[in-house]
């Protein structure tokens, strides 16, 4: 796959030029019939490269995948991404993560065009369809303790944030899971742990981000949209999986070993509903009163009627 994804990535670089089969399999060190068969094997992929005797190749247009050739070239980070599990459809990324967490590395993604089953918090349905979201789960090992893993949730949603914001978009977030673009959600986390008395033993962060999509199932218009519906241009969706991959990288590192880091502080400035009178349902059970705040755990604070503070692990928040 990595030389696969080092002639793609020559192809791009020389993108309305040719370039020699030799030069080809001279730079990438394999033979000129490997070099055919990689081309042959990206073609079906769909991408349209052009041959010419004694010319050799030229892309001429590329396919929107995020096939690990796709992505692995353009990662700068160094564990997350590393390993890349590619599936054109799937039931769920989060449950194959799950079932591979205990034997590959941390860092390895599962990434999915389609997902058959996709699942939000308490195994709602997530809306997957194929080529046109990004529906990917992180493999994470993480050293500290389970009272902290609440902060991955928070730190995915921000990598989405930031990565959107480097495109000129303002998303707010919602706490304590969804990424919004004018009132609409894009993106959903899920994070699971798997954890006991010794601590964690690994955890799966599930992201879920709708870039392409240009319409929705009736139940979800109100509520969802796509990076496309709202700015009417559509993204290549390889370059911002490696962008949230890349800063979701650095963050995950300053969780683990930066104590005075101030993500918490970077992700609750984007959050909607801080000083808003709203609902809570929690547990089955519905409170009123004005979120103040999220606490360091990521718990939300919410000021009840009484004038009491309660806080909360976990919820559905909505606006009075
Ligand atoms: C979430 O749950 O927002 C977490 C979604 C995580 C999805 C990713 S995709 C990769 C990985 N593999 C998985 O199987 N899951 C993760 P929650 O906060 O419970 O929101 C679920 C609710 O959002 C649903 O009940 C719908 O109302 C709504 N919804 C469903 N599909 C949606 C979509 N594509 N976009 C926006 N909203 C959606």
């Amino acid at each position: 796959m990595q030389n696969r994804a080092q002639l793609l990535k020559t192809l791009y670089l020389t993108q309305g030029k040719f370039i020699s089969g030799e030069k080809l399999s001279h730079r990438l060190g394999v033979s000129r019939t490997t070099i055919w068969k990689y081309i042959r094997y990206l073609r079906e992929q769909g991408y349209r490269i052009e041959s010419r005797t004694n010319q050799g190749y030229r892309l001429q247009s590329t396919p929107d995948l995020l096939i690990p050739e796709e992505l692995s070239w353009r990662l700068t980070s160094d564990s997350f991404g590393r390993e890349i599990i590619y599936r054109a459809e799937i039931d769920s990324t989060n449950r194959l993560a799950r079932e591979l967490a205990d034997s590959y590395d941390e860092g390895t993604i599962v990434v999915a065009e389609k997902q058959r089953a996709g699942r939000g918090r308490r195994n709602r349905d997530w809306y997957s369809p194929a080529g046109t979201g990004i529906w990917c789960s992180i493999i994470l090992q993480p050293v500290f303790r389970p009272e902290k893993a609440p902060l991955l949730t928070i730190i995915a949603s921000l990598a989405v944030s930031r990565a959107l914001e480097a495109k000129g978009l303002n998303p707010k977030i919602k706490w304590p899971n969804d990424v919004l673009l004018n009132g609409k959600k894009i993106c959903g986390v899920l994070s699971e742990l798997n954890a006991d008395l010794e601590g964690i033993k690994y955890a799966i962060v599930g992201i879920g981000v709708n870039v392409n999509q240009s319409e929705f199932p009736e139940h979800l218009e109100d509520k969802a949209g796509s990076i496309y519906l709202i700015t009417g241009k559509t993204l290549k969706r390889a370059c911002l999986l490696v962008e949230v991959l890349d800063l979701l990288e650095d963050y995950y590192t300053q969780l683990t070993n930066d104590p005075r880091t101030d993500l918490l502080e970077q992700w609750k400035s984007r959050l909607t509903m801080i000083n808003k009178r709203i609902t809570i349902n929690s547990q089955g059970r519905i409170y009123r009163g004005i979120a103040r705040d999220v606490s360091e755990r990521g718990e939300l604070i919410l000021e009840t009627e009484s004038g009491e503070r309660r806080s909360f692990w976990a919820g559905d928040t909505s606006l009075v």
